[in-house]
């Protein structure tokens, strides 16, 4: 179900500066609205001036990350400690392929979260997991005005 956007939550989407790929981004652009949100897609190889310039223009509700490269652990990292520099609290999730040892590698986890994510959606239920979390967030009370 598809209802107005106009009271609808707002997830930024973006990958990393290095990151050429761009169906992850589709995916990620339709399960959001899926699950209501109005999605800002910043596209491919999003410098992280923009990142951070689109999240003070819109203050969204969520911040995607989506990168499947190999550098998401050393390029996400550097991403969410310069969001966090002015935005300690809107929630931020990375996923994908985040290093170079395949998308079940768990190990870049502890310092992605350390770093400022609230969320690391990594291997086979990634997606499923992400779609849990976003129920959770659904359930916050500025959220709840949205269809899931
Ligand atoms: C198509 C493709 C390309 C195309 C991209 C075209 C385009 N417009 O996107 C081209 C040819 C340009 C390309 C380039 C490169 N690619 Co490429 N590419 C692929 C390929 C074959 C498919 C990717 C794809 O579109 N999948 C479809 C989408 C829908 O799925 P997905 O990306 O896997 O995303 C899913 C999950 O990862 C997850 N997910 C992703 N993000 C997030 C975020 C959250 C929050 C959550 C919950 C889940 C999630 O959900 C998605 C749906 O299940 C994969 C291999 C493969 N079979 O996966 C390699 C692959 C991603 N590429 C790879 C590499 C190395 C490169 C290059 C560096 C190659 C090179 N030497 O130049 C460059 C990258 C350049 C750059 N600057 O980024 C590697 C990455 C290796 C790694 N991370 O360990 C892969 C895995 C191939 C491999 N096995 O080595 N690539």
């Amino acid at each position: 179900m598809r209802l107005s956007t106009a009271n609808a939550p707002v997830a930024v989407l973006s990958t990393i500066p290095s990151d050429s790929h761009t169906w992850n981004l589709v995916y990620l652009h339709l399960l959001l609205e899926e699950h209501g949100f109005r999605v800002v897609n910043l596209g491919a190889c999003t410098p992280i001036d923009e990142l951070v310039a689109a999240h003070l223009r819109h203050l969204p509700d969520l911040v995607v990350v989506s990168t499947v490269n190999g550098h998401g652990a050393v390029e996400g990292e550097q991403l969410v400690r310069r969001l966090r520099r002015h935005d300690r609290t809107t929630p931020v999730v990375i996923g994908g392929n985040l290093g170079v040892a395949g998308s079940a590698d768990e190990r870049h986890v502890p310092a992605l979260l350390e770093a400022g994510y609230t969320g690391v959606f990594v291997g086979d239920r990634a997606v499923d997991d992400f779609r849990a979390h976003l129920r959770t967030l659904h359930a916050r009370p500025h959220l709840a005005a949205s269809p899931v």
